[in-house]
């Protein structure tokens, strides 16, 4: 799509949320329930307790499943806790200490894509940052919630949950309500009216990176099992019409028998018109492993996966990629459910630049700074810099110090 297009497209979801965000901030539940009445279709806004809420009997497997992902999830990123850092010199105590956020809000959606995964990858981390308050909230549907959303939030630990979505829902908690309390930090995915409201409140509260469609890129040489790769394309093919399922191979057969069970497992996915025209963007193509590095490094996508020999190599030679897949057994599947990396990656090639999301998304490093000693040459340095920049006052500040000391 053009530019222009782009930019007339995000111009008309601001304009349809501006005016959704300034009614819920200035008129808080009113207006909040206003907009669930008329986008969802629901008379009420829904304060669910997961401390009185237990699954009932028909997910108790489900439940079992979530746990041990949960288990999993935290373990990783216990290991991403941050110490705080101290250190002397010859004139001062310094230090880095790594301060949870008070307060999370996570977005969850509603829609066609109902991920309990996606709750416990962005709960978990705020959690074992410390974050005292997460509040989960997710769209109301006027048959009931998903139940699978309410059993992961509560095994991750969410402390508030409220049945409500839309840009409404992120006013709700940028600004805050009588119901709401207003948060330090939204995270989740959404819609794009989700991610305009995001972004359009970025200047009072902490968002997240906009999560674009998925992408895989798999690197496959002859050690490869084309089945394998064929169901690993159709795994992420299946998300999105417009996601991007990509296998780089080394020779001509190994392009065609994937091909072959690309067609063959198509048939039995139901998911198929999804995947169908996700893949006619992606697919199979046959190249060098030094040609598939480069593209690789250029296309820098959220997952990378390598079936290759020694998938080591590789991984020394890509530079860019959101989360790394080792091996032909590694499934990206197995990383979105269950390994225990984070699953919320860089998309859209911001692995360039950014990285998934992880413990350290809800700290804030702050620094400080006490006094042992005065140091004549490093205070009278101080007072040079002072000068040149003409802040006399700043170098009186440290001029007087000097002086009494
Ligand atoms: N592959 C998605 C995450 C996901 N897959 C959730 C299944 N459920 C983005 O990493
Ligand atoms: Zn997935």
């Amino acid at each position: 799509m053009s530019t222009e297009t782009n930019r007339a497209r995000r111009e008309s979801w601001a304009e349809a949320v501006k005016p959704i965000l300034e009614a819920v901030e200035s008129n808080g539940d009113e207006a909040l329930l206003a907009f669930t009445k008329k986008f969802d279709g629901v008379d009420k806004i829904e304060t669910v307790d997961l401390t009185t809420f237990s699954p009932p009997e028909a997910y108790v497997e489900l439940t079992e499943a979530l746990t041990l992902a949960a288990e999993r999830i935290r373990t990783f990123h216990e290991r991403q806790r941050r110490q705080d850092d101290v250190y002397e010199d010859v004139m001062f105590r310094l230090g880095r200490r790594f301060m949870p956020l008070d307060s999370v809000g996570v977005y969850v959606p509603g829609g066609t894509a109902v991920y309990p995964s996606s709750v416990l990858m962005n709960i978990i981390p705020a959690k074992v940052a410390g974050v005292k308050r997460v509040v989960m909230v997710t769209p109301p549907k006027q048959d009931g919630i998903d139940l699978s959303l309410l059993i992961a939030a509560k095994i991750a630990g969410a402390d508030e949950c409220y049945l409500v979505g839309g840009a409404q829902a992120v006013a709700a908690l940028a600004f805050g309500t009588e119901t709401i309390k207003p948060v330090d930090k939204i995270v989740g995915p959404g819609n794009a009216y989700v991610a305009t409201a995001k972004s359009l409140v970025s200047h009072i509260v902490g968002i997240d990176s906009v999560a674009g469609p998925s992408e895989v890129l798999i690197i496959a040489d002859e050690t490869a099992n084309p089945k394998w790769v064929a169901a690993d394309l159709l795994a992420q093919a299946e998300h999105d019409v417009e996601a991007t399922a990509l296998a780089l191979v080394t020779s001509d057969e190994l392009a065609e028998r994937i091909e072959q069970e690309l067609t063959r497992q198509l048939a039995e996915l139901p998911r198929r018109d999804i995947a169908v025209e996700a893949l006619k963007r992606g697919g199979v193509r046959v190249m060098s492993s030094e040609q598939a590095i480069e593209v690789a490094n250029e296309m820098a996508a959220e997952h990378v996966q390598l079936a290759v020999a020694d998938p080591e190599t590789y991984m020394q030679a890509i530079r860019h990629g959101g989360s790394f897949f080792l091996g032909h057994e590694a499934a990206e599947a197995f990383g979105d459910y269950i390994a225990g990396p984070n699953h919320v990656l860089p998309t859209s090639g911001t692995a360039r630049f950014s990285s998934g999301l992880s413990v350290d998304d809800f700290y804030r490093r702050q620094t400080f700074l006490q006094m042992t000693e005065l140091d004549e040459r490093v205070t009278r340095a101080a007072i040079r810099i002072a000068q040149q920049e003409q802040l006399d006052g700043h170098a009186r500040a440290m001029a007087v110090r000097l002086e009494d000391v």
